[in-house]
């Protein structure tokens, strides 16, 4: 068990409590919403709070984060808007996308979130390319990008992997490894015993980490964040997590895990080790602690409040913000034929 740092102190203690409290409300509205059928292909987070909470404590407003189908843990930890969100998820113009992307593409470029993305293993390049940008322009922000342990197998990881190792680019690579892909046991598809082991074949720092527990994600964190923005390079980092449900809202467990290893995980929460830690650490009471989930709930609910009296996107609007708008000279002064002639 990783004790409290001094970097860690009361104040970001709470932020971290009041940071996973506040994913597991949203994605328990999330999950009635979808239940009610008003949004689909919802993936659900809950279990894996801890992992992003514990990196995106050490991130700047303008550092880049990068996730996948499964990321509304990821953008609540960068600060992403819950009411946006909840709109997102809904369809309805006021969300991050105008209603375009849905649970799976949530990005908010003012908060440094580029992307959640829905095929597996592909924001791993692109993490690497803004770590790339941030390094040519000389400015010291850094890239953390999350997969599953189904992505860690994809060639996009072992490419990034080697470009970000012999670049020494800022970005972090993060596993959140919850033990399945689909239905696929992780342990069964990853070759050499683990993911962080991979990291040697490319000379980067490989750390494994237990990503039920907040505060050894927030040391982990600490030091991968650290290195990045010194310029000393890449880090590689395998959570240890769980998802509490199926791999999306249909998805019937019981056809390949036992309620006997969900019951083993649900009893190391990260939600309930760390209230524990910080009422033995004398950081707050427990009726602090339900004042912020109090509060919590109240934010959640006003999100889908928001979400649910927002407008739907105009019809007319469907290509808006979709394609790039090339320059008009290129397309109109010059056929496709004369610039192959030119
Ligand atoms: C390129 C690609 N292949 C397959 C899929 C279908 N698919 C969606 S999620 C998923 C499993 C991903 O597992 P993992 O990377 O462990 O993430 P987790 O769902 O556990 O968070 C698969 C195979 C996809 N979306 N994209
Ligand atoms: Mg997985």
């Amino acid at each position: 068990m990783v004790t409290t740092s001094s970097s860690l102190d009361d104040k970001t203690l709470l932020w971290m409590y009041e940071t996973m409290i506040t994913i597991r409300r949203f994605e328990e509205e999330a999950r009635r919403q979808a239940d009610q059928g008003k949004l689909r292909g919802m993936h659900s987070s809950v279990g894996q709070e801890a992992v992003p909470t514990g990196i995106c404590a050490h991130l700047k407003g303008d550092d880049y984060v990068l996730g996948t189908h499964r990321s509304h843990h990821h953008c609540i930890a960068k600060g992403v808007d819950l009411k946006e969100m909840m709109a997102e998820l809904l369809g309805r113009a006021t969300g991050t996308n105008k209603g375009k992307g849905g649970t799976m593409h949530i990005a908010d470029m003012t908060k440094g979130m580029l992307g959640a993305n829905g095929v597996v293993g592909s924001n791993i390049p692109v993490a690497t390319g803004a770590a790339l940008s941030a390094q040519l322009r000389g400015v010291d922000n850094v890239s953390v990008v999350f997969f599953g342990d189904g992505a860690s197998s994809q060639g996009s990881l072992h490419e990034s992997l080697n470009l970000a190792g012999i670049w020494k680019l800022p970005v972090i690579f993060v596993c959140e490894n919850n033990r399945y892909a689909e239905s696929t046991p992780s342990e069964y598809v990853v070759s050499g015993g683990s993911v962080a082991n991979r990291a040697d074949g490319y000379g980067i720092p490989g750390v494994m980490a237990d990503g039920q527990n907040a505060l050894e994600m927030y040391e982990i964190g600490g030091e991968a964040v650290a290195r990045a923005r010194a310029g000393d390079g890449p880090t590689l980092i395998e959570a240890m997590t769980y998802r509490y449900f199926g791999h999306f809202g249909a998805d019937d467990t019981s056809l390949y895990r036992s309620p006997e290893e969900e019951e083993y995980y649900r009893e190391k929460d990260c939600l309930d080790r760390l209230s524990r830690h910080i009422v033995e650490a004398g950081a707050a009471g427990e009726d602090d602690l339900k004042v912020i989930d109090v509060r919590a709930t109240a934010a959640v609910a006003e999100a889908s409040k928001f979400a649910e009296e927002s407008p739907w996107p105009e019809p007319g609007e469907i290509y808006d913000d979709v394609y790039i708008s090339y320059p008009e000279q290129r397309f109109t002064s010059v056929s496709m034929g004369e610039a192959a002639q030119a």
